[in-house]
């Protein structure tokens, strides 16, 4: 399988701890992607016309995308360990996930904001917005940590992949301060093999 991959992408990474998790990493064939809103990466949109990374071409020749399929996907390929199949359970795993990409998303729109618009064009209160999405995020996940422990699941992987990427692009947020049992808790998380071996390049 493809997987059009940045190492600095928490979606990608979202996936790419998923299939190690799964035991399918060796099935990954890694294919750089430089995706951008506005200089679009004409490789992955010849697969993807969103031109977003995660996109997936499977054995079977496949496209999939986004890193919620992708992820999903994996999981059935694999031993179905990390979603649960039914009930309660599964909404809740889910719905973890549907929180950390949105932090995700809010963290990355930021990004594009400071980094890739000119300075001449940017609305602070804009950006301000998208960052207090990350930090009522922050602040609900804090309400539930202790019930983090001990889950290795979509939900909880997605849930350290955006709190790596605050790490990565928005170390000066200091969120460990304010959120302390979810810090707890995601520093042990991101010893697992699988957190280490998809780490970000440094800042
Ligand atoms: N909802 C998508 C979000 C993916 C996403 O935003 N990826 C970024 C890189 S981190 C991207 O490809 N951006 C290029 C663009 O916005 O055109 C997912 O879950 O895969």
């Amino acid at each position: 399988m493809k997987l059009f991959y940045s190492a600095s992408s928490p979606f990608v990474r979202k996936c790419l701890v998923s299939a190690h998790e799964l035991g399918l990493r060796d099935r990954l064939e890694l294919v750089p992607a430089v995706p951008h809103p506005v200089n679009r990466d004409r490789a992955v949109v010849a697969w993807n016309p969103l031109g977003k990374i995660p996109t997936l071409v499977t054995e079977e020749g496949a496209v999939l995308f986004d890193s919620r399929v992708i992820c999903e996907y994996l999981n059935a390929l694999g031993d179905e360990h990390l979603l649960p199949a039914q009930g309660p359970a599964r909404w809740s795993v889910l719905v973890d996930q549907s929180l950390a990409d949105g932090l995700m998303d809010a963290a990355v729109l930021t990004r594009y904001e400071t980094a890739a618009r000119p300075e001449s064009l940017r609305w602070n209160d804009w950006i301000e917005g998208q960052l207090d999405k990350v930090t009522c995020g922050l602040a609900q996940i804090e309400t539930r940590a202790s019930n983090l422990a001990a889950r290795i699941d979509i939900g909880t992987i997605a849930i350290a992949c955006s709190l790596g990427y605050l790490d990565f692009r928005f170390a000066s947020l200091g969120w460990r301060d304010q959120y302390p049992k979810t810090a707890l808790w995601y520093d042990r998380f991101a010893q697992r093999d699988s957190m280490l071996a998809t780490r970000p390049p440094a800042a």
